[in-house]
Protein backbone atom coordinates (compact mmCIF):
# COMPACT_ATOMS: atom_id res chain seq x y z
CA UNK A 1 0.00 0.00 0.00
CA UNK A 2 1.32 3.42 -0.54
CA UNK A 3 2.55 5.90 2.04
CA UNK A 4 0.77 8.66 3.35
CA UNK A 5 3.77 10.38 2.10
CA UNK A 6 3.17 8.57 -1.71
CA UNK A 7 -0.13 9.27 -1.21
CA UNK A 8 -0.17 13.26 -0.28
CA UNK A 9 2.63 13.80 -3.86
CA UNK A 10 -0.06 11.80 -5.71
CA UNK A 11 -2.99 13.60 -4.96
CA UNK A 12 -0.28 16.96 -6.06
CA UNK A 13 -0.91 18.39 -2.40
CA UNK A 14 1.89 19.97 0.12
CA UNK A 15 4.40 17.92 2.23
CA UNK A 16 4.65 19.81 5.29
CA UNK A 17 7.52 20.44 8.01
CA UNK A 18 6.03 17.42 10.55
CA UNK A 19 4.86 14.94 7.86
CA UNK A 20 6.55 11.75 7.51
CA UNK A 21 8.88 11.93 4.52
CA UNK A 22 11.17 9.58 3.06
CA UNK A 23 15.06 10.96 4.14
CA UNK A 24 16.29 11.11 0.17
CA UNK A 25 13.17 13.44 -0.09
CA UNK A 26 14.27 15.38 2.91
CA UNK A 27 17.78 15.28 1.32
CA UNK A 28 17.30 16.77 -1.92
CA UNK A 29 15.46 19.63 -0.63
CA UNK A 30 17.99 20.33 2.10
CA UNK A 31 20.58 20.20 -1.13
CA UNK A 32 18.55 22.53 -3.41
CA UNK A 33 17.08 24.93 -0.89
CA UNK A 34 20.57 25.49 0.54
CA UNK A 35 22.00 25.97 -3.22
CA UNK A 36 19.14 28.31 -3.75
CA UNK A 37 20.08 30.08 -0.80
CA UNK A 38 23.92 30.71 -0.59
CA UNK A 39 22.92 31.53 -4.33
CA UNK A 40 21.51 34.71 -3.85
CA UNK A 41 24.03 35.33 -0.81
CA UNK A 42 26.88 34.89 -2.68
CA UNK A 43 24.76 36.67 -5.90
CA UNK A 44 24.95 40.23 -3.85
CA UNK A 45 28.98 40.02 -4.51
CA UNK A 46 28.89 40.50 -8.26
CA UNK A 47 26.37 43.57 -8.59
CA UNK A 48 27.53 44.65 -4.91
CA UNK A 49 31.17 45.44 -6.58
CA UNK A 50 28.83 48.32 -8.66
CA UNK A 51 27.22 50.18 -5.58
CA UNK A 52 30.01 52.47 -4.93
CA UNK A 53 30.34 53.51 -8.66
CA UNK A 54 26.83 53.96 -9.86
CA UNK A 55 26.72 56.81 -11.89
CA UNK A 56 23.59 58.45 -10.43
CA UNK A 57 21.87 58.81 -6.76
CA UNK A 58 18.45 56.98 -8.54
CA UNK A 59 20.96 53.90 -10.16
CA UNK A 60 22.65 53.65 -6.33
CA UNK A 61 19.57 53.24 -4.70
CA UNK A 62 18.20 51.18 -6.92
CA UNK A 63 20.85 48.66 -6.97
CA UNK A 64 20.85 49.09 -3.03
CA UNK A 65 17.37 48.00 -2.78
CA UNK A 66 18.25 45.39 -5.36
CA UNK A 67 20.93 44.03 -3.51
CA UNK A 68 19.43 43.87 -0.30
CA UNK A 69 16.37 41.81 -1.69
CA UNK A 70 18.91 39.17 -2.81
CA UNK A 71 19.75 38.83 1.30
CA UNK A 72 16.61 38.81 2.08
CA UNK A 73 15.95 36.25 -0.25
CA UNK A 74 18.63 34.63 1.11
CA UNK A 75 16.99 34.52 4.71
CA UNK A 76 13.65 32.83 3.76
CA UNK A 77 15.35 30.05 1.93
CA UNK A 78 17.66 29.90 4.84
CA UNK A 79 14.57 29.19 6.89
CA UNK A 80 12.68 27.20 4.49
CA UNK A 81 15.96 24.86 4.72
CA UNK A 82 15.83 25.04 9.00
CA UNK A 83 12.41 23.49 9.08
CA UNK A 84 13.99 19.89 7.30
CA UNK A 85 16.12 20.24 10.40
CA UNK A 86 19.42 21.41 9.52
CA UNK A 87 20.46 24.92 11.05
CA UNK A 88 21.30 28.02 9.92
CA UNK A 89 24.83 27.33 11.17
CA UNK A 90 25.59 24.36 9.32
CA UNK A 91 24.32 25.51 6.12
CA UNK A 92 26.81 28.63 5.91
CA UNK A 93 29.43 26.53 6.94
CA UNK A 94 28.77 24.17 4.31
CA UNK A 95 28.94 26.97 1.89
CA UNK A 96 32.35 28.76 3.26
CA UNK A 97 34.02 24.81 3.10
CA UNK A 98 32.76 24.39 -0.19
CA UNK A 99 30.72 21.33 0.39
CA UNK A 100 27.49 22.68 -1.03
CA UNK A 101 27.17 24.41 -4.42
CA UNK A 102 25.70 27.83 -5.29
CA UNK A 103 25.06 28.91 -8.72
CA UNK A 104 27.51 29.24 -11.61
CA UNK A 105 26.41 32.55 -12.69
CA UNK A 106 27.82 34.13 -9.81
CA UNK A 107 31.23 32.73 -11.06
CA UNK A 108 31.57 35.56 -13.67
CA UNK A 109 33.37 38.81 -13.13
CA UNK A 110 30.96 42.22 -13.02
CA UNK A 111 33.59 44.40 -15.93
CA UNK A 112 31.36 46.88 -16.64
CA UNK A 113 28.26 49.32 -15.56
CA UNK A 114 26.11 47.80 -18.54
CA UNK A 115 26.93 44.02 -16.69
CA UNK A 116 24.33 45.10 -13.72
CA UNK A 117 21.76 45.77 -16.74
CA UNK A 118 22.39 42.57 -17.96
CA UNK A 119 22.13 40.50 -14.52
CA UNK A 120 19.04 41.95 -14.05
CA UNK A 121 17.82 41.36 -17.83
CA UNK A 122 19.18 37.48 -18.51
CA UNK A 123 20.39 36.20 -14.31
CA UNK A 124 16.97 37.31 -13.00
CA UNK A 125 15.18 36.86 -15.95
CA UNK A 126 16.47 33.11 -16.26
CA UNK A 127 16.04 32.96 -12.29
CA UNK A 128 12.09 33.83 -13.03
CA UNK A 129 11.77 31.02 -15.68
CA UNK A 130 13.05 28.53 -13.25
CA UNK A 131 11.66 29.92 -9.76
CA UNK A 132 7.47 30.49 -11.07
CA UNK A 133 7.01 27.01 -11.02
CA UNK A 134 8.66 26.21 -7.85
CA UNK A 135 6.04 28.40 -6.43
CA UNK A 136 3.92 24.95 -7.03
CA UNK A 137 6.91 22.56 -5.35
CA UNK A 138 5.81 19.89 -3.66
CA UNK A 139 7.62 21.02 0.00
CA UNK A 140 5.46 23.82 1.31
CA UNK A 141 7.49 26.04 3.15
CA UNK A 142 9.80 26.90 -0.22
CA UNK A 143 6.81 26.71 -2.08
CA UNK A 144 5.64 29.77 -0.21
CA UNK A 145 9.02 31.48 0.44
CA UNK A 146 8.94 31.43 -3.48
CA UNK A 147 5.71 33.35 -4.00
CA UNK A 148 7.11 36.45 -2.20
CA UNK A 149 10.78 36.07 -4.04
CA UNK A 150 9.58 35.91 -7.68
CA UNK A 151 7.27 38.63 -7.04
CA UNK A 152 10.62 40.86 -6.01
CA UNK A 153 12.68 39.38 -9.04
CA UNK A 154 10.31 40.57 -11.65
CA UNK A 155 10.92 44.06 -10.39
CA UNK A 156 14.38 42.99 -10.35
CA UNK A 157 14.10 41.93 -13.74
CA UNK A 158 12.42 45.16 -15.08
CA UNK A 159 14.88 47.21 -13.73
CA UNK A 160 17.75 45.56 -15.76
CA UNK A 161 15.79 46.03 -18.47
CA UNK A 162 15.22 49.47 -18.18
CA UNK A 163 18.97 50.44 -17.66
CA UNK A 164 19.52 48.71 -20.59
CA UNK A 165 16.94 50.66 -22.26
CA UNK A 166 18.45 53.89 -21.40
CA UNK A 167 22.08 52.97 -22.26
CA UNK A 168 20.76 52.14 -26.15
CA UNK A 169 19.11 55.12 -26.07
CA UNK A 170 22.63 56.86 -25.37
CA UNK A 171 26.11 57.03 -27.39
CA UNK A 172 27.48 54.39 -29.35
CA UNK A 173 29.98 53.59 -26.76
CA UNK A 174 27.04 52.93 -24.23
CA UNK A 175 25.86 50.44 -26.63
CA UNK A 176 28.85 49.00 -27.51
CA UNK A 177 29.25 48.24 -23.78
CA UNK A 178 25.70 46.60 -23.68
CA UNK A 179 26.37 44.76 -26.35
CA UNK A 180 29.55 43.28 -25.21
CA UNK A 181 28.13 42.47 -21.59
CA UNK A 182 25.51 40.59 -23.20
CA UNK A 183 28.35 38.64 -25.27
CA UNK A 184 29.35 37.87 -21.59
CA UNK A 185 26.24 36.65 -20.05
CA UNK A 186 24.65 35.20 -22.91
CA UNK A 187 25.88 31.74 -22.59
CA UNK A 188 26.56 31.66 -18.48
CA UNK A 189 22.83 32.48 -18.25
CA UNK A 190 22.02 29.51 -20.22
CA UNK A 191 23.97 27.65 -17.66
CA UNK A 192 21.58 28.42 -15.01
CA UNK A 193 19.17 25.74 -15.78
CA UNK A 194 21.55 23.07 -14.88
CA UNK A 195 23.17 20.35 -17.27
CA UNK A 196 21.12 19.00 -20.09
CA UNK A 197 18.51 16.70 -18.56
CA UNK A 198 20.24 13.69 -19.96
CA UNK A 199 23.31 14.84 -17.61
CA UNK A 200 21.08 15.60 -15.11
CA UNK A 201 21.38 13.13 -11.98
CA UNK A 202 18.18 14.44 -10.03
CA UNK A 203 15.76 15.79 -12.27
CA UNK A 204 13.99 12.40 -12.63
CA UNK A 205 13.65 11.84 -9.01
CA UNK A 206 12.84 15.70 -8.35
CA UNK A 207 10.03 15.64 -11.20
CA UNK A 208 8.52 12.51 -9.28
CA UNK A 209 8.57 13.89 -6.07
CA UNK A 210 7.19 16.90 -7.78
CA UNK A 211 10.63 18.94 -6.31
CA UNK A 212 10.58 20.00 -9.61
CA UNK A 213 8.28 20.50 -12.09
CA UNK A 214 9.63 21.09 -15.03
CA UNK A 215 12.97 19.76 -16.53
CA UNK A 216 16.12 21.74 -17.08
CA UNK A 217 16.25 21.50 -20.82
CA UNK A 218 12.56 22.60 -20.51
CA UNK A 219 13.19 25.86 -18.87
CA UNK A 220 16.32 26.43 -21.04
CA UNK A 221 13.88 26.42 -23.87
CA UNK A 222 11.02 28.89 -22.12
CA UNK A 223 13.92 31.41 -21.42
CA UNK A 224 15.39 31.40 -24.89
CA UNK A 225 12.04 31.93 -26.39
CA UNK A 226 11.03 34.60 -24.06
CA UNK A 227 14.23 36.25 -23.80
CA UNK A 228 14.62 36.77 -28.04
CA UNK A 229 12.01 38.91 -28.54
CA UNK A 230 13.27 41.22 -25.57
CA UNK A 231 16.66 40.99 -27.27
CA UNK A 232 14.96 42.29 -30.43
CA UNK A 233 12.90 45.25 -29.09
CA UNK A 234 16.55 46.05 -27.07
CA UNK A 235 18.47 45.90 -30.60
CA UNK A 236 20.73 43.68 -29.01
CA UNK A 237 22.14 40.39 -30.68
CA UNK A 238 22.19 37.28 -28.76
CA UNK A 239 25.74 35.61 -29.56
CA UNK A 240 24.80 32.51 -31.17
CA UNK A 241 24.68 32.02 -34.51
CA UNK A 242 22.30 28.68 -35.02
CA UNK A 243 19.58 30.50 -32.76
CA UNK A 244 16.47 30.70 -34.90
CA UNK A 245 12.99 30.31 -35.09
CA UNK A 246 11.73 26.57 -35.52
CA UNK A 247 7.87 26.62 -37.42
CA UNK A 248 7.54 23.08 -36.56
CA UNK A 249 8.46 22.94 -33.01
CA UNK A 250 7.13 26.64 -32.30
CA UNK A 251 9.83 27.25 -30.46
CA UNK A 252 13.32 28.74 -31.19
CA UNK A 253 16.02 26.32 -31.80
CA UNK A 254 19.71 27.64 -30.37
CA UNK A 255 23.51 26.10 -29.65
CA UNK A 256 24.85 24.14 -26.77
CA UNK A 257 27.01 26.57 -24.03
CA UNK A 258 30.23 24.86 -23.47
CA UNK A 259 29.58 22.06 -20.72
CA UNK A 260 32.92 21.25 -20.09
CA UNK A 261 33.31 25.25 -19.01
CA UNK A 262 30.10 25.01 -17.11
CA UNK A 263 31.30 21.48 -15.33
CA UNK A 264 34.52 23.26 -14.37
CA UNK A 265 32.89 26.36 -12.88
CA UNK A 266 30.53 23.95 -10.71
CA UNK A 267 33.59 22.27 -9.48
CA UNK A 268 35.31 25.51 -7.86
CA UNK A 269 37.71 26.55 -11.12
CA UNK A 270 35.66 29.04 -12.67
CA UNK A 271 36.71 32.83 -13.29
CA UNK A 272 35.76 34.24 -9.44
CA UNK A 273 35.17 30.87 -7.18
CA UNK A 274 38.16 31.66 -5.14
CA UNK A 275 37.40 35.57 -4.66
CA UNK A 276 33.22 34.52 -4.52
CA UNK A 277 34.32 32.22 -1.50
CA UNK A 278 37.34 34.01 -0.06
CA UNK A 279 34.93 37.46 0.26
CA UNK A 280 32.03 35.58 2.14
CA UNK A 281 34.88 33.78 4.92
CA UNK A 282 35.73 37.10 4.96
CA UNK A 283 32.32 38.40 5.63
CA UNK A 284 31.78 36.12 8.22
CA UNK A 285 34.67 36.45 10.53
CA UNK A 286 34.60 40.06 10.44
CA UNK A 287 30.95 39.54 11.48
CA UNK A 288 31.95 37.69 14.44
CA UNK A 289 31.15 40.23 16.99
CA UNK A 290 27.37 40.97 15.77
CA UNK A 291 26.71 37.53 16.34
CA UNK A 292 28.01 37.78 20.08
CA UNK A 293 26.70 40.93 20.44
CA UNK A 294 23.38 39.93 18.96
CA UNK A 295 23.45 36.17 21.11
CA UNK A 296 24.63 38.24 24.35
CA UNK A 297 21.27 40.60 23.96
CA UNK A 298 19.25 37.13 23.03
CA UNK A 299 20.45 35.65 26.66
CA UNK A 300 19.89 38.50 28.08
CA UNK A 301 16.43 39.41 26.61
CA UNK A 302 15.42 35.96 28.27
CA UNK A 303 16.27 36.86 31.57
CA UNK A 304 14.63 39.93 31.85
N1 LIG B 1 25.33 26.03 -10.82
O1 LIG B 1 20.91 17.00 -11.47
P1 LIG B 1 20.99 18.47 -11.67
C1 LIG B 1 19.31 33.77 -8.57
C2 LIG B 1 24.55 21.07 -9.88
S1 LIG B 1 19.11 32.32 -7.78
C3 LIG B 1 25.92 25.24 -9.90
O2 LIG B 1 20.33 19.04 -12.85
P2 LIG B 1 19.10 19.76 -9.87
C4 LIG B 1 18.75 35.03 -7.97
C5 LIG B 1 23.40 20.48 -9.07
O3 LIG B 1 23.28 21.11 -7.81
C6 LIG B 1 20.00 31.13 -8.76
N2 LIG B 1 25.60 23.94 -9.75
O4 LIG B 1 20.54 19.21 -10.31
C7 LIG B 1 19.67 36.13 -8.20
C8 LIG B 1 23.79 19.05 -8.96
O5 LIG B 1 24.72 18.95 -7.89
P3 LIG B 1 24.95 17.64 -6.96
C9 LIG B 1 19.94 29.83 -8.12
C10 LIG B 1 24.64 23.44 -10.55
O6 LIG B 1 19.24 20.25 -8.49
C11 LIG B 1 19.67 36.81 -9.40
C12 LIG B 1 24.54 18.77 -10.26
O7 LIG B 1 24.93 20.05 -10.77
N3 LIG B 1 18.66 29.23 -8.35
O8 LIG B 1 19.89 33.70 -9.57
C13 LIG B 1 23.97 24.22 -11.50
O9 LIG B 1 18.05 18.74 -10.15
C14 LIG B 1 20.56 37.88 -9.61
C15 LIG B 1 23.65 18.06 -11.27
O10 LIG B 1 22.55 18.90 -11.71
C16 LIG B 1 18.33 28.05 -7.82
O11 LIG B 1 19.11 27.45 -7.09
C17 LIG B 1 24.35 25.57 -11.63
N4 LIG B 1 23.79 26.39 -12.53
O12 LIG B 1 18.83 20.99 -10.86
C18 LIG B 1 20.54 36.53 -7.19
C19 LIG B 1 16.94 27.54 -8.15
N5 LIG B 1 23.07 23.44 -12.15
O13 LIG B 1 23.85 16.66 -7.21
C20 LIG B 1 21.44 37.58 -7.41
C21 LIG B 1 16.60 26.25 -7.47
C22 LIG B 1 23.18 22.22 -11.62
O14 LIG B 1 26.29 17.18 -7.42
C23 LIG B 1 21.44 38.26 -8.62
N6 LIG B 1 17.37 25.13 -7.97
N7 LIG B 1 24.12 22.21 -10.66
O15 LIG B 1 24.94 18.17 -5.58
C24 LIG B 1 17.00 24.40 -9.05
O16 LIG B 1 16.01 24.65 -9.69
C25 LIG B 1 17.86 23.20 -9.37
O17 LIG B 1 18.64 22.89 -8.25
C26 LIG B 1 18.76 23.41 -10.64
C27 LIG B 1 19.66 22.16 -10.80
C28 LIG B 1 17.91 23.56 -11.87
C29 LIG B 1 19.69 24.62 -10.46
Amino acid sequence: MASVFEQTIARNERIEPRDEMPDAYRATLVRQIAQHAHSEIIGMQPEGNWISRAPSLRRKLVLLAKVQDEAGHGLYLYSAAETLGVSRDELDEMLRTGRQKYSSIFNYPTLTYADVGTIGWLVDGAAICNQVPLCRTSYGPYGRAMIRICKEESFHQRQGYELLMTMMGGTDAQRAMVQESVDRFWWPALMMFGPPDDDSPNTAQSMAWGIKRNTNDELRQKFVDMTVPQAKALGVTLPDPDLVWNEERGAHDFGQPDWEEFWQVVKGNGPCNAQRLAHRRRAHDEGAWVREAASAYAARSQHD
